[in-house]
């Protein structure tokens, strides 16, 4: 039996979480079109008849001075020790530009074998073959996989792949699991990936969500939680409430469907928007964001 601990590492809306998803077969990860959608390593599960793989699905890697930027590379280079196997996932939309390159570079110097997901192919790229064969130079000891993720093309190859380079051992998680994480964690994510995919470009980064308060109603079945989304401005909270309360609806609906499919039981969501300018340099949030 194998078992693979699978770091999935590349730049920000690479497609390193819908590729997650595909392949373990179920939503784990959020997604949206916007960079640094991930902010904390996701873990998710495929499990078969030749093993396990379990998959870290990393926050994009930015090579930039800021604060929070340094939390989320950290993140990307501890997550690379642990790992038995790297997955890069690369978007060939663009050659490769300076942090594809420096990010490269960091890949090369680790000793772990190395996967390249070459994404995105059924955009039909037109400088598909000039990113394999940049890759091929950078990262010499690396197979190179062109897949899509959105409509699963070469995704069962890249996965005998995987499988093939992780080492022989024990499953770490039972069969029926396909993620690690905690129902509180959850819901934060997809009322987040509601209110991201929602708003426009100013948003994404600004957001942050708590769960202010939980309770499991047993006789009705259902799990009842108060959410709070913070924001940097009072003009981003004006976006994501909307005129007459009809975008946090929208979004509180939506996140009650999705959350449906996820549980086995229904989630009633009342969610709440502030305004707290500080939170993504308040180092207690941040850590509690990582971990
Ligand atoms: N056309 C196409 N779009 C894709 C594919 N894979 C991902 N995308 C899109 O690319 C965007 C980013 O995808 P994510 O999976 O969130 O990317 P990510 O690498 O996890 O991004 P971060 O978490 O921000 O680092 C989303 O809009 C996806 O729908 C693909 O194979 N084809
Ligand atoms: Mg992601």
């Amino acid at each position: 039996m194998k078992a693979g601990l699978i770091a999935v590492i590349g730049r920000p809306s690479s497609g390193k979480s819908t590729l997650m998803n595909k392949i373990c077969g179920h939503k784990v990860s959020i997604t949206a079109p916007t960079p640094q959608t991930t902010r904390n390593t996701v873990r998710g599960i495929l499990s078969e008849e030749r093993g396990q793989l379990v998959f870290l699905d990393t926050p994009g890697y930015h090579n930039s001075d800021k604060k929070f930027n340094r939390y989320l590379k950290q993140i990307a280079h501890s997550t690379l020790e642990e790992s038995d196997v790297i997955l890069y996932v690369l978007d060939p939309q663009r050659l490769p530009g300076y942090e594809e390159t420096q990010l490269m570079k960091v890949l090369e110097s680790s000793t772990k074998p190395i996967i390249t997901a070459v994404n995105k192919t059924d955009l039909n790229p037109p400088q598909l073959g000039e990113v394999q064969q940049k890759v091929a130079e950078q990262l010499p000891h690396s197979l190179i996989y062109p897949i899509s993720a959105r409509n699963g093309f070469g995704v069962r190859d890249l996965v005998a792949g995987l499988f093939l380079q992780s080492p022989e051992g024990e499953a770490m998680y039972p069969q029926e699991y396909y993620t690690d994480q905690d129902p509180e964690f959850r819901i934060t994510e997809i009322i987040r990936e509601q209110a991201v995919n929602r708003t426009r470009e100013e948003l994404p980064h600004a957001v942050y969500v708590e769960i202010a308060d939980m309770e499991m109603q047993e006789e009705r079945h259902l799990l009842w939680a108060r959410a709070v989304i913070f924001v940097e401005k009072e003009s981003q909270k004006g976006m994501l409430v909307g005129k007459e309360g009809s975008m946090i609806k929208k979004i509180r609906v939506s996140a009650e469907k999705e959350l449906r499919e996820l549980f086995p039981y229904a989630v009633k969501l009342d969610l709440r928007v502030k305004v707290d300018p500080k939170w993504r340099t308040r180092d207690q949030l941040l850590q509690r964001l990582i971990h």
